[in-house]
């Protein structure tokens, strides 16, 4: 069944607001440091930023364990990165597409994956991610492994077949996996509100996955609704979908017009502005004051600057490096032959 979750700050524990702080706070100081850096003519490629989705990256992150596995998928990708472990230099080093970065710059920022951290990557197309987490997920439940998978989407790759295709498996097999559809309202321009289903997460709902659907602006919703799914599924009790309501504060990519945007500025406001909502909303219950706000943010900024350097000043790979990590060997072996290495 579709419902909202109740959340409040008084029932979350000191650490766990802590750490939703302090993560979103991280993403934003990161993505302000590639965006100025893209600003600049620094940074290849396409920018795609989190702005809005901080609030639902952090409480997925934090209600997961470190060894379950995350399998990203959607564009909005870097505080997903950084949830999961990711240090901000190899992560920035990456989108840069240099040699230090986590992929030694063969994925750029929407293809890193880290199996040591337990992150699983990216599939290369929207919407073709949620079958291998579907698979990952098998592979914990026939090793008793106790980890669970979450696996991320937007909106737009819930019209992909194979991401019902995932749903199917998931329910028949009871597979510890949690989808989660960051549910930002567009998929570059198309309006999510043409989309069929009212909320999204009711796309579980034939199978008899248990659902919800959650203000993902507010890391406390977020953080117990992905808490409660894992729990249900680390103990045997199968899948979720949830679906988190964010907003894509910036357009699609840096430099995108948002034509299709009646007022891109107001969406880009304080108004829509997760981090800046749990910030007042922590001051005002007393649990901040603006400068220890400001001060986790300047020590942010500085890790990012940080990272910024050490991304500048790494080298691209060299060419011939071009045919290595060309294939790499099965996460479980060839045929689930290795012996069982544990992850
Ligand atoms: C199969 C496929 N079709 C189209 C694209 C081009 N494309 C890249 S991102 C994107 C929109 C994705 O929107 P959504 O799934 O809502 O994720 P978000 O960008 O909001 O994170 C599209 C259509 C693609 N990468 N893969």
């Amino acid at each position: 069944m579709v419902h909202e979750t109740t959340a409040s700050l008084e029932d979350c524990s000191a650490g766990t607001i802590e750490t939703l702080l302090e993560e979103m706070i991280r993403i934003r100081a990161f993505d302000e440091a590639a965006l100025d850096q893209f600003r600049d003519g620094d940074v290849p490629g396409f920018l795609h930023l989190c702005h809005g989705h901080e609030a639902s990256h952090a409480g997925m992150g934090t209600a997961m364990e470190p060894d379950d596995w995350l399998a990203v998928g959607g564009s909005r990708l870097h505080g997903q990165y950084l949830v999961k472990g990711v240090p901000m230099r190899e992560a920035m080093a990456e989108i840069y597409g240099k040699a230090t970065g986590s992929n030694h710059g063969k994925g750029g920022s929407m293809h890193l994956a880290d199996h040591e951290r337990h992150l699983y990557g990216h599939a290369a197309t929207i919407g073709s991610g949620q079958n291998p987490a579907a698979g990952l997920a098998l592979a914990q439940q026939m090793r008793e492994t106790g980890n669970v998978v979450v696996s991320t989407i937007g909106d737009g790759g819930t019209s992909r077949g194979s991401f019902h295709t995932a749903l199917v498996f998931a329910a028949t097999w009871n597979l510890p996996v949690v989808y989660v559809i960051e549910n930002n309202g567009f998929a570059i321009s198309y309006d999510a509100g043409n989309l069929p289903a009212d909320e999204l997460s009711a796309y579980g709902e034939p199978l008899g996955i248990p659902t919800a659907s959650v203000d993902g602006m507010d890391p406390v919703a977020i953080h117990e609704a992905v808490s409660a799914a894992v729990e249900r599924a680390r103990s045997g009790g199968g899948p979720t979908v949830i679906e988190s309501r964010v907003v894509r504060m910036r357009g699609h990519f840096e430099g995108d017009k948002q034509q299709y945007r009646e007022d891109p500025d107001a969406a880009a406001g304080e108004a829509h502005d997760p981090l800046a909502s749990f910030r007042d909303r922590l001051q005002d219950r007393g649990y901040l004051t603006d400068a220890e706000y400001e001060a986790r943010y300047a020590d942010a900024e500085s890790t990012a600057a940080d990272a910024v350097a050490y991304a500048r000043e790494s080298e691209f790979p060299e060419p011939a490096t071009a045919y290595e990590d060309v294939y790499v060997r099965p996460l479980y072996g060839q045929e689930g032959t290795d012996g069982g290495e544990e992850r």
